[in-house]
């Protein structure tokens, strides 16, 4: 798939000593260094279901990766980067035939407004950006490998994954069952269906069914589950064992662990990834942003309402990534401050010292992305007098490089 436009990132001066870049893995608990030990950092994000526009919480957690990856390349190393579509799944289904709409249109329709967003608020593109529609002969071929593997089973014409195959199954999340098998039913599992192994097991390949897409397979006709899709997605682009799998907390149980108790099974090999990285919820009326509850802030009206993206950029930065939180119209508002008050303190002939916040915003951003400390550091730049007088164009390409903002 077509990704999207980068914006140029400026260079700044290397640090001498660079802090440890950490950031909290939801399978260890803990804060892991990320610095991959050769020159690229391999990133897998989940990408959009593409049957609605791009809401807050989406645009938050895509922030939350790009703080990272802008992070990887103030370190001087490469990004390697994939994201994924999920063009084809039951949301997305459901959703045209409400509408009357052929779904293939709104998953087109969709994306591209989700690129349009993403080039708007200066997110930095992935290199692969891949849709499970045209990636669909990879990801069969990993059923293939996992039923070759004693890892999969048939139910009628179904093929299902078997959890007790994968023997890290359960360290990503670290969930009990009880609290797997409740997170099953409610994401898209099925731990009802009869004839499964476990209840937990989920589907791999789904055999065609009547006025359903399908496409042809050496498992028949049929269409992927969800979480193959990513996993094999991820395996065939940047192999075994790279450095961050991300994606909302929405995303840790079932996804996160049955993509990586597949890859686990059909490779052989652990971990998936290096660290499990998720963005907290954006909730909204104290309930959690979601197309299914339709309380959604979508980045296109905003933009359409004439907000500008950089100051809707700070307003999701104030936040901390991991943080589950609240949007409220007066988040905006300071974003539209802070980015006024900071473009005035760029226009000043002098300020405080450029290279003591610019050592501000690494130590900030290293330690598990802190952008609200790293927003704040800024503030203090802004409202404090001082006679450096090359601070200004140090300070703007520093904002734009670490936090992706134009001033
Ligand atoms: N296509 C799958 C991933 S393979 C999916 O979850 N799509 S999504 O459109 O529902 O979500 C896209 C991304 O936004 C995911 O990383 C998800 O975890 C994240 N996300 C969804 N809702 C929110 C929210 N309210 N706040 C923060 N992040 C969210
Ligand atoms: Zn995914």
């Amino acid at each position: 798939m077509q990704s999207w436009p980068a914006t140029a990132v400026p260079a700044l001066p290397r640090a001498a000593a660079p802090a440890p870049l950490r950031v909290h893995d939801s399978s260890s608990g803990e804060l892991r260094d990320v610095v991959p030990a050769g020159p690229t950092a391999r990133l897998y994000v989940c990408g959009i279901t593409p049957y609605d526009a791009t809401h807050l919480g989406h645009a938050a957690t895509y922030l939350a990766f790009d703080t990272l990856t802008r992070q990887w390349l103030d370190r001087g190393l490469e990004v390697e980067y994939v994201q994924n579509v999920t063009d084809i799944d039951d949301p997305l289904l459901e959703r045209a035939l409400r509408d009357g709409e052929d779904w293939v249109a709104v998953a087109e329709r969709e994306t591209a407004l989700f690129r349009q967003d993403m080039t708007a608020l200066r997110v930095l593109p992935p290199q692969h950006y891949v849709g499970a529609v045209e990636a669909m002969d990879e990801i069969a071929e990993l059923v293939v490998r996992l039923l070759e593997a004693g890892a999969a089973y048939r139910v009628e014409d179904d093929v299902y994954f078997s959890v007790a195959a994968a023997p890290h199954f359960g360290t990503v999340s670290g969930y009990d069952a009880a609290t797997m098998l409740a997170l099953s039913a409610e994401r898209g599992g099925d731990p009802q269906r009869a004839g499964k192994k476990d209840p937990l097991d989920p589907l791999l390949w789904l055999a065609a069914r009547p006025g359903e897409p399908s496409w042809p397979s050496p498992l028949g006709r049929g269409r992927p589950g969800w979480h193959v899709e990513c996993a094999a997605m991820a395996l065939n682009r940047l192999g075994e064992a790279f450095d961050v799998q991300g994606g909302g907390s929405d995303l840790v149980f079932p996804h996160h662990e049955m993509s990586a108790a597949h890859a686990e099974a059909g490779t052989g090999s652990w971990p998936f990834a290096r660290a499990y990285v998720h963005a907290g919820m954006v909730g909204l009326d104290g309930e959690k942003m979601s197309k299914s509850r339709g309380n959604l802030v979508f980045v296109s009206r905003l933009r359409e309402a004439g907000v500008e993206p950089g100051a809707l950029r700070l307003a999701l930065l104030s936040g901390h990534y991991r943080a589950d939180r609240e949007w409220f119209p007066r988040t905006l508002g300071e974003g539209e401050q802070r980015l006024a008050a900071w473009r005035s303190a760029v226009a000043r002939p002098s300020g405080p010292s450029g290279q003591s916040l610019l050592a501000e915003l690494r130590a900030a951003l290293s330690a598990d992305l802190d952008t609200p400390a790293a927003l704040a550091a800024v503030d203090r730049w802004a409202a404090t007098d001082g006679d450096d007088a090359s601070a200004a164009g140090l300070v703007r390409d520093a904002v734009d490089a670490l936090l992706g903002v134009a001033l």
